[in-house]
């Protein structure tokens, strides 16, 4: 499709409901052999077991608030974000939400609140979280803006309102710019793809911020970059064990074990793979690969299928999986309006 083409948008918000979904089976599973997968992934084409099936977890509940914020107030507006994920959270505190974050949930309602950002500070001692809960809600961000500077400093507003920490947020800035340059065409060349995220995440984890987190975390000097320069030595590689991939990568709750791993998933599933079944397109590889990882799958295929739904669009999007997931539809109708408001403000369109 051509770049920024409603079924990109659909695609992409439509798959990331998906994984969410489909991965909840699997969420903290240690190993999940891909015979497992498939039998899953079977039983959604079993046309008689009916609709909705699948529930979605906190991963959909609070993109839903960013793209509802994002399309009322046709912008960002951190009040009112901050208003959806708390009104959210106690209308259905039972989606599967971090327990961390759950603190910042509470504190975010009370209406004496003057500074949004102010309880996501308050997390572990200070420092903030660097759980994937900002990343796992971060695709709606690239849908929204056109501008490559308004994705980046939007997706990190938006992740700070529950994590403040750098680790936390710059996972969710690479999960909106995998987004959006995949939304461009981008994946048709995955090199040139690996390394324009390289770039990009070189400038975003400049600041003494990241350089202090990384310090007292023990982590690379630039975290992201450093994982983005695995997964690109991951994808030279003509044969990768599932092992492999988890132990260079990860498969866990940090943004930093889970972002750069989804991004892993969709580029090695661009082409067919042995380990997976020929009739799948790669929109199902992507999906399926994500769930054989283990770990955080739900939030892992998520954040794969909208990077991937992103790419193939919504064609390659089977209509027997939307029919099991709930909140499907829901995604497919607000592509169409965030696809509006994204050309509405691109300029001259
Ligand atoms: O990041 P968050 O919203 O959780 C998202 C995950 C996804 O997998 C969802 O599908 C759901 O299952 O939860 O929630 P947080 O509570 O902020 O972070 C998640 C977890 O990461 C925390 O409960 C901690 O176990 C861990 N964590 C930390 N641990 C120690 N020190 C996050 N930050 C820290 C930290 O600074
Ligand atoms: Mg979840
Ligand atoms: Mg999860």
């Amino acid at each position: 499709g051509s770049p920024a083409s409603l079924s990109r948008f659909r695609g992409a918000l439509v798959a990331g409901v998906l994984g969410d979904c489909i991965g909840g089976e699997f969420e903290g599973a240690e190993e999940v052999p891909m015979e497992s997968v498939l039998q899953h992934l079977n039983s959604l084409d079993d046309e008689s077991k009916g609709n909705g099936i699948l529930e979605y977890s906190d991963d959909t509940a609070m993109a839903r608030c960013v793209v509802q914020s994002l399309l009322t107030r046709a912008g960002f507006d951190e009040q009112d974000m901050a208003r959806r994920f708390a009104k959210e959270y106690s209308a259905s505190p039972g989606r599967g939400y971090g327990s961390g974050v759950i603190q910042v949930l509470k504190k975010l309602s009370s209406p004496q609140l003057s500074d949004v950002y102010q309880p996501a500070r308050d997390q572990f001692n200070g420092r903030g979280s660097f759980g994937n809960g900002g990343a796992m809600r971060a695709a709606p961000f690239a849908l929204a803006f056109p501008e490559m500077a308004d994705v980046r400093r939007f997706s990190r507003l938006g992740a700070m309102l529950t994590h403040s920490c750098s680790l936390g947020y710059n996972g969710a800035v690479l999960q909106a710019l995998a987004v959006h340059l995949s939304l461009q065409g981008a994946l048709n060349l995955p090199q040139q793809f690996i390394s324009r995220l390289i770039t990009e995440m070189e400038e975003v984890e400049d600041n003494e911020a990241t350089r202090s987190d990384a310090r007292i975390l023990k982590e690379a000097e630039k975290p992201f970059c450093e994982r983005l320069h695995r997964v690109r030595d991951l994808m030279d590689r003509s044969k990768v064990s599932i092992e492999e991939v988890i132990s260079e990568l990860g498969n866990g709750i940090a943004a930093l074990h889970s972002v750069p791993t989804a991004i892993f998933c969709v580029l090695h599933c661009l082409q067919p793979r042995e380990c997976l079944p020929e009739k799948y397109g790669g929109l199902e590889r992507t999906i399926a690969y994500s769930l054989a990882l283990g770990g955080d799958t739900d939030t892992i295929a998520c954040m794969a299928g909208a990077i991937a739904g992103a790419h193939y669009g919504i064609e390659a999007v089977p209509q027997l999986w939307i029919k099991c997931c709930e909140g499907a539809e829901d995604a497919d109708m607000n592509a169409e309006r965030l696809h509006m408001l994204y050309h509405q403000s691109s300029p001259g369109g």
